[in-house]
């Protein structure tokens, strides 16, 4: 890897007093402020120009470096990037944090205080968005050429409110906030071009009668630890071409240059709510498609800039498909060498297997995109076309050369899906599209790759046994340690006096403090400041005051049935049972606390957020139990908050059904911050249980053999439920209307899921589920063993930094040497 020679340091040793002087002359000169007028609004604002200006030099020397065309450069294409505040994060990454802190404090302002103006952008709706993030950092961190790629949505992910307990959502136009880190770029516009016909002359194909639209660059800079690269995100707006068309509009048609406005316009408005469920509107394939095209042409053109003749592409280039959301790119590589760039097909296809690789995410059968073959054939007619040849060469070609005359096969593997009713339409599987279009294909934790590998594509494995590999993902320390809780970090520090952020694996150091009494003091102490600092955040938006000294009991993440909020609802509702039973039981205080967004059409989702919420409603106001327990459903979970509430959590819940969770990635924030996990071994569970050992973990329920076993065997919920006395009770408890009195039935949805079919096997885990939970009240009540598990927790995440997922990319994907 070539290091920048470009010396920065100045930068990196900024004092105190030259970002003070910074900061005045920001507020005096940019934003026309007396500094002893200025808000803490004005004073974030201005350490954020302050900032952009650093990181525009950055930039500039990161250009100036790699113009010589030698670097070999990946491009991360994804629909969602969760990237979170900038500020905080780039102080940290640029080493003027403490100076930054000081120089504020000498104007009477608080940085954290500061911090909290900068809004929070929701490009993402969870796991795989905040993943691409995280990328970003550990690549630029790790000094890899990097592009990230995505759209720029006017509307990030709804907020979310509740209105008598059940979520309403409302819009994110989060641009409307000042937000000084995005740099339009109008110079790197592209044309990109929707619906029309394709001719053929002389065995040419051209494009025609399309519809264009602009998509015009907004760049974000991603900057990394201890490195002078900045690398850049590069987000996408829909505009129309021109203006209003006269011409058209003299010809009476005025709705077509309308039509073509609105279109522009529309495409990069919204991000879709649905994690883990795609969307089979026209606007999203278009998005796909807007996005991807304009990525390609402007890799494209930048290699072109720094290279001659194509004979380099599939050295300099590599790009990464997040998901199958940007599988069209497969097809549109090919289009531009072959209808613009005279490849033959085979050539161009093999170009695009080079430098392709796609990441999946999920085995959810719901959750794999297809596209019916008419509505491409509309959009994208050219694609449409080269899709069918991509096919008929791997059908007739690979497919018959390993499997030969097999026509049952062919039908399986074909990414044509032929439906079962001649009235239904083809449909378009990308996935299969993205694994023939790519070099590799990677599973996101060990256990994920291998169900991929038997279960989702066991034909591709076969013919193909090298293609699907594991990269088990990560996250980054920077933000989900250092930033987020700096006095665990500042312990770490002098405890270790090595640099773990840029190599986590030295957390394994800490592992001989465990049983230190002072360091289990000072560790457990940490725990509990960050304890006050969110039960006042809770206070805040719930109205609601938590003990400090109860455990604190968290599950962050989307709401999902695969994900089991409501194993964690009904395990509640037996707690609190147990309680008025006999209110003088000996068990520590808890407080249970979720946060989580519901995809707005997700009915039983919404149904689980509304019963938590009554559930909150009656116990938190129920004098009988003395405080004992409380249960709370903080408001609009996104990074920030996440930000908050991880640093002060003693249990995490990732309790998924064996087999559905790809990954997960609060796992491993939650753990390295030292929360004990209580999980099912499912995702990366397994190899966080591996790596803190199985003694330090409180793992319970089915495994993925004994939930296909028992599906086999015919599971019936109901055997469960008539056995099993308490989890009967809270069942009929919940289905009684006493906790909706004015709405009886609200929770019969919930009740009939988990009765009549209970997909998630949530009751068949429930015993096991509750047993561990009193392991984990037995566990808290001995406090030099707790400590000594979470401070083993925290030694043990080294695996999980996203900079060895990225390493591990580089290695066995993106033939980058480190
Ligand atoms: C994950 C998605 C996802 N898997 C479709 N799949 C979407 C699928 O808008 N859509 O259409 C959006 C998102 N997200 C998550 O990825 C997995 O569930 C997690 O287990 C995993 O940790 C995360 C990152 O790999």
């Amino acid at each position: 890897m070539s290091r920048m020679n470009v010396d920065l340091n100045s930068v990196r040793t900024m004092d105190t007093a030259q970002v003070e002087q910074g900061i005045r002359r920001i507020l005096e000169q940019s934003l026309g402020v007396e500094p002893d007028e200025a808000t803490p609004g004005d004073y974030w604002e201005a350490l954020s120009l302050l900032v952009r200006e650093i990181n525009l030099d950055r930039i500039r020397n990161t250009r100036r470096e790699e113009k010589d065309g030698s670097v070999r450069r990946v491009y991360y294409l994804s629909l969602e990037f969760l990237v979170g505040r900038l500020l905080g994060n780039n102080l940290h990454n640029l080493g003027i944090y403490h100076q930054a802190e000081k120089a504020t404090a000498s104007f009477g302002v608080n940085l954290s205080d500061v911090l909290e103006y900068e809004t929070d952008p929701a490009l993402g709706n969870g796991g795989l968005g905040r993943l691409a993030a995280c990328f970003l950092d550990s690549l630029t961190t790790l000094n890899v050429p990097a592009f990230g790629y995505g759209i720029n949505y006017r509307f990030g992910l709804f907020k979310q409110g509740f209105v008598g307990g059940k979520q309403v959502e409302s819009p994110d136009a989060w641009r409307e906030d000042s937000f000084p880190w995005g740099i339009e770029k109008p110079k790197r516009k592209q044309v990109v071009r929707l619906y029309g016909q394709v001719r053929e002359v002389d065995g040419k194909a051209y494009w025609d009668d399309t519809q264009e639209v602009l998509g015009v660059p907004w760049d974000l800079p991603v900057t990394g630890y201890n490195t002078e690269r900045v690398n850049t995100l590069r987000l996408w707006e829909g505009r129309a071409t021109e203006g209003f068309d006269l011409n058209s509009f003299d010809a009476g048609r005025y709705q077509d240059s309308r039509f073509r406005e609105i279109l522009a316009e529309n495409i990069s408005q919204v991000l879709y709510p649905n994690d883990s469920h795609p969307e089979g509107k026209e606007l999203r394939l278009i998005q796909q498609y807007f996005f991807v095209a304009c990525s390609l042409a402007d890799l494209i053109a930048r290699y072109k800039r720094e290279h001659e003749g194509w004979e380099q592409f599939t050295s300099k280039v590599v790009i990464q498909l997040n998901d199958t959301h940007p599988a069209i790119a497969v097809p549109e590589l090919l289009r531009i060498l072959m209808d613009e760039e005279d490849f033959v097909f085979t050539k161009a296809l093999e170009i695009c297997r080079s430098v392709f690789c796609y990441t999946n995410h999920t085995l959810l059968p719901e959750a794999l995109e297809t596209w019916s073959q008419g509505l491409i054939a509309r959009v994208l007619p050219r694609h449409m076309q080269l899709i069918y040849k991509i096919n008929y060469h791997f059908l007739h070609n690979e497919v018959e050369k390993h499997w030969p005359g097999d026509h049952q096969m062919k039908n399986r593997l074909s990414i044509i899906e032929e439906p079962n009713n001649p009235a239904e339409p083809q449909m378009v599987r990308m996935a299969y599209l993205s694994v023939i279009g790519s070099h590799k294909v990677n599973g996101v934790a060990a256990l994920h790759s291998s169900l991929v590998k038997q279960k989702l594509f066991p034909e591709f494995d076969e013919l193909w046994p090298d293609k699907i590999v594991n990269v088990t993902n990560g996250v980054t320390p920077r933000r989900w340690l250092a930033n987020c809780n700096p006095e665990l970090a500042e312990l770490i520090d002098s405890t270790l006096k090595s640099d773990w952020q840029s190599d986590l694996a030295r957390l394994g150091e800490l592992k001989v403090w465990a049983d230190d009494p002072e360091f289990q003091k000072k560790f457990a102490r940490i725990k509990r400041d960050n304890k006050v600092a969110l039960a006042s955040v809770i206070d805040e938006l719930c109205g609601v005051k938590v003990n400090p000294d109860a455990i604190f009991d968290v599950q962050i993440k989307r709401l999902h049935e695969y994900k089991r909020q409501q194993l964690n609802l009904l395990h509640i509702m037996a707690v609190y049972r147990r309680l008025l039973e006999d209110p003088d039981l000996d068990v520590p205080h808890r407080v249970f606390i979720f946060a989580a967004k519901a995809a707005p059409g997700y009915l039983v989702a919404k149904n689980i957020i509304y019963a938590i919420n009554r559930l909150a409603d009656r116990v938190n106001n129920d004098r009988r139990i003395r405080d004992k327990l409380k249960v709370i459903f903080l408001p609009n979970y996104r990074v920030s908050l996440a930000e908050k509430i991880i640093p002060a959590a003693d249990v995490s819940e990732q309790i998924s059904t064996a087999g559905f969770e790809a990954s997960g990635t609060g796992n491993m924030k939650l753990a390295l911050n030292g929360a004990l996990t209580i999980g099912t071994m499912d995702g990366a569970n397994v190899e966080i249980a591996e790596e803190v050992g199985e003694e330090n973990i409180f793992i319970f329920g089915k495994t993925v053999e004994e939930v296909s076993d028992l599906r086999q065997r015919g599971y019936n919920p109901r055997d469960i439920y008539q056995h099993n006395e308490e989890l009967k009770a809270v069942i009929d408890w919940l289905a009684s209307g006493d906790l909706s009195p004015d709405e009886p039935d609200a929770f019969r949805p919930l009740v009939e899921s988990l009765l009549d079919s209970d997909y998630f096997l949530t009751l068949a885990d429930y015993q096991s589920y509750s047993d561990a939970h009193d392991r984990i009240v037995k566990a808290w009540k001995a406090p030099s063993y707790w400590w000594r598990m979470a401070i083993i927790n925290t030694a043990s995440m080294g695996k999980f930094s996203s900079d060895r997922s990225i390493v591990d990319y580089c290695k066995t994907i993106w033939n980058i040497g480190l």
